[in-house]
């Protein structure tokens, strides 16, 4: 299938369509024209461009009777989408001419678009990836998740501490989704199940309607665009007409309120047990609502219910839609009258389930109370699944029904035809713990997919500087085809172009300081090494393995204030779940230690330390191409995969990091002298903790972390308060689970050596530019091709 790349439009059609826009879509003129309406009326006459290959990626789909890939997913974290769709269609100098023709600056209007964060971290923000890369490979596919009015939190700083406030997308106007009002779907809760002639009947005891929001996601050059779906609750009983009548108008408004909640705020939390009965809830109005907007397709299209996995590829992303299993063969075998083992069998062929974390607190695992009381119907098949499941499989160690509980994970398992870990290290070790039985009752199920990043957003529009010199020297190609980076090489000997890339980066970093001056009131040095951590804050991502090795520089440079160190700026930026208290302390310590730090007349001029508030995917995007050192140093074994880690390396950071997650293959393919290494191994990790008082023994072995620990124990940092980090301390020096004092004195080496290597440029910047030329396959694109190949079976309708 060839479809025809879009046609170019010049910078005057662009212009007069941002005229026709302002006046006619948003009744104003230009005269009177506001930022936000600039943004608005730039943003529909791009949209109109996306929408129209929006259309025939549909058209070509439905005339094919296409296989679609539906990714189902709780978070999206798709970011600001203006410069997406700007760039993947070509537009950019136009949308900067035709704008500074009606006497308006790009940068700025883009700046204007709120950043859209349904999501939490890594696994949104690799839903939002796969989407683009789905476009831009033809492929055709869904995005099902639900429209939060409120996404994640926003942050910020009082007195060092994190205060939350909700955040507020939909209040600004945004340009993207068209409503749907007609697909919507009703959805049940609680209730009865009746059962009569042989046939089972769930009768819910409460409904909420879901209301479809479509936002199409364009590909690289415009050829394709996919849909992202997003359900929104509606009341289905939207107004208690009697109650208003006896003026009770607080009742009378109460359907409508309860139903919203469904869809109002993102579960605050990636890995932590919170609000269980409402994320039940969400997790069942998303899988409902999307199960039968892709039965409805296929109704359209064909007619033997039994077809459905030859053209329906469902991914279940994480466990938070795993009810999807349960749902698919109660509609198959309840509604659509199939026997039990054939719809499990259909079900299944559709079915594929990514696993995103072995932590076990992460793993959602329902009470069959709260489950049940919920989904009676779906308990029941959950039961029916395990039995049949475990008839041929008589050992049940790792039963989905263990305890009174529904675990999501095993559940997963059972009901995918396919399982797949997110790194090669990462699927190992499924394959060794979480999954051990089930993988030996299913060798074949479990495969590995390597998270990537789309290298539209991660380098051409979020680096025009590096990418700009990468496509001078080997011409535009690398943006469909990464691993084409590799051609850098040859380029990178040269002495001329290695000053051309350390002038890019060094552009960033000067834009960078000048933002954070702006910004947050504090200017820092260019020149120094700009090492960032930049991730949700967690124990086993350790910010205070870094807060720590930072705070013994600080010491040490103060002994020998005069010695040649490199200098450094700390950079920081996450936010912590709210109810994870450890976590928001680390917080509060790195800025209570960069106080301290920063106002150092000793050492401030080479050791600076910031805490950016509110990280978001625009904040990623700022300080990413500005990196010198990336930051990856989880306990091994914690993270599944990372993959900020490789939206640094390709910018031309460098990593100091553990072989965790996907460390261990950016490692493998930038060459392990570009990478410094530190720290236990995974299986170190399991035989240290083993090691009895293994925090004290490593503590006494290296004088330099005793001394740390305690300047944080005795108060130098809050010393109007000389106890608040005692618990730290002790947390450290005790049972230590992350290991941070093992792998302390380790890391201090590797962070040296990097201070060494910095001090070199030429050789410096040699590392950092092959970090670049040898990162293309991190591209989600790579990614994407391995799930249609070896998960979906669907196929592009792009022609080479
Ligand atoms: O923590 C993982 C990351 O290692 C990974 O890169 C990302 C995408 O695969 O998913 C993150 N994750 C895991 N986010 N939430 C969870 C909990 O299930």
């Amino acid at each position: 299938m060839n479809i025809a790349t879009p046609p170019q439009v010049s910078t005057n059609t662009l212009r007069d369509a941002i005229v026709r826009h302002l006046c006619y879509s948003f009744g104003r003129e230009p005269d009177f024209a506001g930022l936000e309406d600039w943004r608005m009326a730039l943003s529909y006459a791009i949209r109109d461009h996306i929408a129209d290959s929006w259309f025939r990626a549909a058209g070509t789909a439905r005339r094919e009777g296409a296989k679609r890939v539906y990714y189902l997913s709780m978070e999206f974290l798709i970011g600001r989408l203006l410069e997406d769709g700007i760039v993947n269609l070509g537009l950019v100098d136009q949308a900067r001419e035709a704008l500074a023709a009606l006497g308006q600056d790009y940068d700025t209007v883009l700046a204007d678009e709120p950043d859209a964060a349904l999501g939490n971290g890594g696994l949104g923000r690799l839903a939002a990836c796969f989407l683009e890369s789905l476009s831009t490979l033809g492929c055709p596919a869904y995005g099902y998740g639900i429209r939060y009015e409120h996404g994640l939190f926003r942050q910020s700083f009082q007195g060092g501490r994190q205060i939350e406030a909700p955040e507020t997308w939909l209040l600004q106007r945004h340009a993207w989704e068209f409503e749907r009002p007609e697909a919507l779907f009703r959805i049940g809760f609680g209730g009865e199940i009746e059962e009569t002639g042989g046939k089972v009947l769930w009768h819910p005891a409460e409904h909420v309607d879901a209301e479809a929001y479509d936002t199409p996601i364009v590909g690289w050059q415009g050829k394709w665009a996919n849909t992202l779906r997003l359900w929104s609750a509606k009341a289905s009983d939207p107004f208690d007409l009697p109650a208003f009548n006896r003026g009770d108008f607080a009742a009378a408004a109460q359907p409508e309120a309860l139903a919203r909640t469904i869809s109002r705020v993102l579960y605050p939390d990636d890995t932590t047990e919170q609000g269980r009965e409402l994320r039940l809830k969400q997790e069942f109005f998303l899988v409902a609502a999307a199960l039968r907007d892709i039965l409805a397709r296929f109704d359209k299209e064909h007619s033997d219910i039994r077809k459905l996995p030859e053209k329906v590829a469902i991914q279940l992303n994480d466990t938070h839609p795993a009810v999807a299993g349960p749902e698919l063969v109660r509609i198959l075998h309840d509604e659509r009258s199939l026997p039990f083992e054939e719809a499990m069998e259909i079900a299944r062929g559709c079915l594929s389930y990514t696993n995103h974390t072995l932590l076990p607190e992460a793993l959602e695992s329902w009470g069959e109370d709260l489950f049940g009381g919920l989904l009676p119907r779906h308990l029941q098949i959950a039961d029916l699944i395990d039995n049949a499941h475990y008839e041929a499989n008589p050992s049940r160690t790792q039963s989905m029904r263990a305890d009174h509980q529904v675990k999501m994970g095993q559940l997963s398992f059972v009901m995918a035809h396919k399982v797949n870990g997110v790194s090669a290290l990462h699927t190992e070790l499924m394959k060794e713990t979480v999954f051990s039985e089930l993988h030996r009752l299913h060798p074949e199920r479990i495969v590995n997919q390597t998270n990537g990043v789309t290298p539209r957003r991660w380098l051409l529009a979020c680096n025009p500087r590096l990418s700009g010199l990468i496509t001078e020297t080997i011409g535009d190609g690398w943006v469909a085809d990464l691993e084409r980076l590799r051609e850098l090489e040859p380029a990178i000997e040269d002495a001329a172009w290695r000053e051309r890339f350390d002038a890019a980066k060094r552009a960033n970093k000067v834009d960078l300081s000048n933002w954070m001056a702006a910004e947050q009131g504090v200017s820092v040095n260019p020149d120094a090494m700009f090492d960032v951590q930049i991730k949700r804050m967690h124990e086993y991502k350790r910010q205070h393995l870094n807060i720590l090795e930072t705070i013994a520089l600080w010491q040490e440079m103060k002994d020998a204030p005069n010695a040649d160190w490199t200098p450094r700026v700390v950079l920081f930026a996450g936010k912590a779940a709210p109810g994870y208290a450890f976590a928001k302390d680390i917080i509060r310590l790195i800025n209570d230690v960069a106080a301290v730090l920063n106002a150092d007349p000793e050492t401030g001029d080479k050791l600076q330390v910031l805490f950016l508030p509110n990280y978001n995917v625009t904040l990623a995007e700022r300080l990413i191409p500005a990196a010198d050192l990336s930051e990856q140093i989880s306990t091994a074994g914690k993270e599944a995969s990372g993959t900020g880690n490789m939206k640094f390396a390709l910018n031309g950071a460098m990593t100091i990091g553990t072989l965790d997650g996907a460390n261990v293959e950016i490692r493998e393919h930038v060459g392990a002298e570009n990478f410094f290494l530190f720290g236990m191994t995974a299986s170190d990790v399991t035989e240290r903790r083993k090691v009895e008082s293994h925090a004290a023994k490593a503590i006494e072995a290296d004088p330099r972390l005793a001394r740390a620990l305690q300047a944080v124990r005795g108060g130098t940092f809050s010393p109007d308060e000389v106890d608040r980090y005692t618990h730290v301390a002790d947390n450290i020096a005790g049972a230590d689970y992350f290991l941070v004092a093992s792998d302390f004195t380790e890391y201090w080496r590797a962070s040296r050596e990097a201070d060494a290597a910095f001090r070199d440029p030429a050789t410096w910047i040699r590392k950092a530019a092959l970090n670049t030329a040898r990162s293309g396959w991190f591209s989600s694109d790579r990614t994407i091709r391995g799930y249609m190949q070896d998960i979906w079976a669907a196929r592009s309708y792009l022609s080479d």
